[in-house]
This record gives C-alpha cells, sequence and structure tokens, in this order.
C-alpha cells in the first residue's frame, strides 16, 4: 500500500498549443483517485499549485516565452515536491513536461538529503534535452533533462540541488531529438533507449538493465511518463504527437514491470492536452496506465523477482 499525494500542476506556458491546463481536471474526471483507492492505496489530492508572480526573468534567446511564468513553476513544484516525498508518494498531474523542471529537482532535493542517488525514466518521444541557449522553438518543455543534468545555461534558474549523473537516467520511447541535443547527449552516459532500440530488444530487456541498476544502488525512481510516449492512435490528446511510438501493451508491460520491481518513488503525469480528444479517451488510458503501475493484475500471479 502507498500513500499516493496527487499534487495538480496545470502548467500550459511550456509550449504553445493551450490546454495542457486542463489534465490535472481531466485525470480526476477519468477516476484517478478511485483508480487508486480501489487497489488499496490512500489517496491525498493536494489540489492545484498556484505559483506565485513571475519576476521578470530574461534570456538572451528571443525565442524563448514565458521563463518567468516557467522559472515561478519550477519553484513551486520542487518545494512541494520535496515536501511530498516526506510523506509518500508523489504524483503530478501536468500540464506540460516543463513541470518537470520543478519537480525533478524536488526529487533530487530530498534525495540528497535522504543520501540516495535519483535515478530517472523518462517515458517520452522527445529527449527534452535543451537548454535555454540550444532551443529553436522556445517551448521549455523540451528543456527539463538538460536542466537535472546540470547543463550550463539555466542562469535564471535555481541551482539544480544535485545535478542527476547522465548514467541515472534512462529514455525509453525516443523518436525525436534535434541536432543540438543529440551532440550534447552524446557527450554524456544517459541511456537512450529509442524506438529502434525497443523494436530489437524489446521491453523487458533494457529495462530491467537499467533496474537492476536502481536496485543495486538503492536508488530513488523518478518515472515521468509524455502522453507522446505513447502511439498517437491509442493517445492523441497531446500537441506533439510523433507516430510510431509504444503500443498500448508495451505501455502496460512498462507500468507492469514498474510495479513488480517496486522501485518507483514519483511520477509525472504530462502533457496530456484534452482539448485534442473525444469523449476524454486519452486521460481513460493514462489513469489505466497509472492502475499497471500501482498494481492492478488481471491474473494475479506471484510477483517474480525481478
Ligand atoms: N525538441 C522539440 C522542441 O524543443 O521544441 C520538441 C519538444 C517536445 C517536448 C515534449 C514534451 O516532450
Ligand atoms: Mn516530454
Ligand atoms: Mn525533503
Ligand atoms: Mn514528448
Amino acid at each position: 500500500m502507498t500513500h499516493c499525494i496527487l499534487i495538480g500542476a496545470p502548467v500550459d506556458e511550456g509550449q504553445r498549443r493551450p490546454g495542457c491546463l486542463m489534465g490535472p481536471a481531466a485525470y480526476r474526471v477519468a477516476g484517478l483517485a478511485s483508480t487508486l483507492a480501489e487497489l488499496g492505496h490512500t489517496v491525498e489530492d493536494r489540489g492545484d499549485l498556484r505559483p506565485a508572480a513571475g519576476r521578470g526573468q530574461t534570456c538572451a534567446n528571443p525565442a524563448v516565452h514565458h521563463l518567468p511564468e516557467i522559472v515561478a513553476w519550477t519553484e513551486a513544484l520542487r518545494a512541494a515536491g520535496c515536501a511530498a516525498m516526506e510523506e509518500g508518494m508523489p504524483i503530478f498531474l501536468g500540464g506540460d513536461h516543463a513541470l518537470a523542471l520543478g519537480t525533478l529537482a524536488g526529487v533530487a532535493a530530498h534525495a540528497r538529503a535522504a543520501g540516495r542517488p535519483q535515478f530517472v525514466l523518462w517515458l517520452d518521444a522527445h529527449s527534452d534535452f535543451h537548454t535555454i541557449e540550444t532551443t529553436g522553438s522556445g517551448n521549455l518543455h523540451g528543456t527539463p533533462l538538460a536542466y537535472a543534468s546540470g547543463r550550463p545555461g539555466f542562469e535564471p534558474f535555481p541551482a539544480f540541488p544535485a545535478p542527476i549523473p547522465g548514467r541515472n537516467i534512462c529514455m525509453f520511447g525516443i523518436r525525436s531529438v534535434d541536432g543540438p541535443e543529440l551532440a550534447a547527449l552524446r557527450e554524456t552516459e544517459i541511456v537512450v533507449n529509442d524506438m529502434r532500440v525497443l523494436d530489437e530488444r524489446g521491453i523487458i530487456a533494457p529495462l530491467r538493465e537499467f533496474l537492476d541498476r536502481v536496485r543495486a544502488e538503492s536508488g530513488m525512481l523518478h518515472v515521468s511518463l509524455d502522453v507522446d510516449f505513447l502511439d498517437p492512435s491509442i493517445a492523441p490528446a497531446v500537441g506533439t504527437t510523433v507516430p510510431g511510438g509504444a503500443t498500448f501493451r508495451e505501455a502496460h508491460l512498462v507500468c507492469e514491470l514498474l510495479h513488480e520491481s517496486g522501485l518507483m518513488t514519483s511520477l509525472d503525469l504530462v502533457e496530456l492536452n484534452p482539448f485534442l480528444d473525444e469523449r476524454g479517451r486519452t486521460a481513460k488510458l493514462m489513469v489505466d496506465l497509472v492502475g499497471s503501475l500501482m498494481g492492478r493484475k488481471v491474473f494475479d500471479r506471484p510477483t517474480r523477482s525481478f
């Protein structure tokens, strides 16, 4: 049984397609809390965060937009995330992926205080590895992992508490990486399981390799699930769809294996834009995946030693 702490983060300023601000409400309407309670977990919904006003930060890249707002979100989410880690497992309801600038900072700050290494599983079509200087779109939802990795170029943001070593970051589902991101990724030890790797090796082997390391190092594991990790045919309600994503079963298998590992300590659900959907199909799928993450089994086989 886990104490699940729901934290709404209706961040919409990290990209230019309005609608992610409706994400937290959509997860609640889709039954996230009841899904968790039916699996025997306790659920505390702390409502939606409201960041302080931005302080007018600027940067040299003219493409970047809403910088002060995203810095304010980062500060609010870092504080809320670190505090929630003391009491249970935070589940951040997005909102676009810029929220991870703050959630990663919050869980990393807590891990540092707890003396444990922080690991990240990034389920996404995108590597989100731009800095403020390299982003061409100026959409800060494409930058969180660069910030969490300690890449220079985030001066307007608070210093990241304990930069996460590249070897502690595993990406799954990658199929859209910009030139500057690729050049930067090549300099790191980040494990990039793009879709070609998953095509060749399947889900289990690369995921097991990563989770075995998390366990061996008694790590904290933050899972960041971007709707666009999924194939657009099953999850259309996202502003940055990329063909060739994870199938329904591949996504559930990742979630089931994560549950069986018992290693997940915090979770982001990001980039849902309910406005791009019909009848909440994508929100319901994401809640269904959380059910698999938190222990729903069709056939209750004994959990194997992972
Ligand atoms: N790399 C592109 C950009 O920086 O604009 C696309 C980023 C999409 C980010 C979404 C959250 O995953
Ligand atoms: Mn993303
Ligand atoms: Mn703490
Ligand atoms: Mn993405």
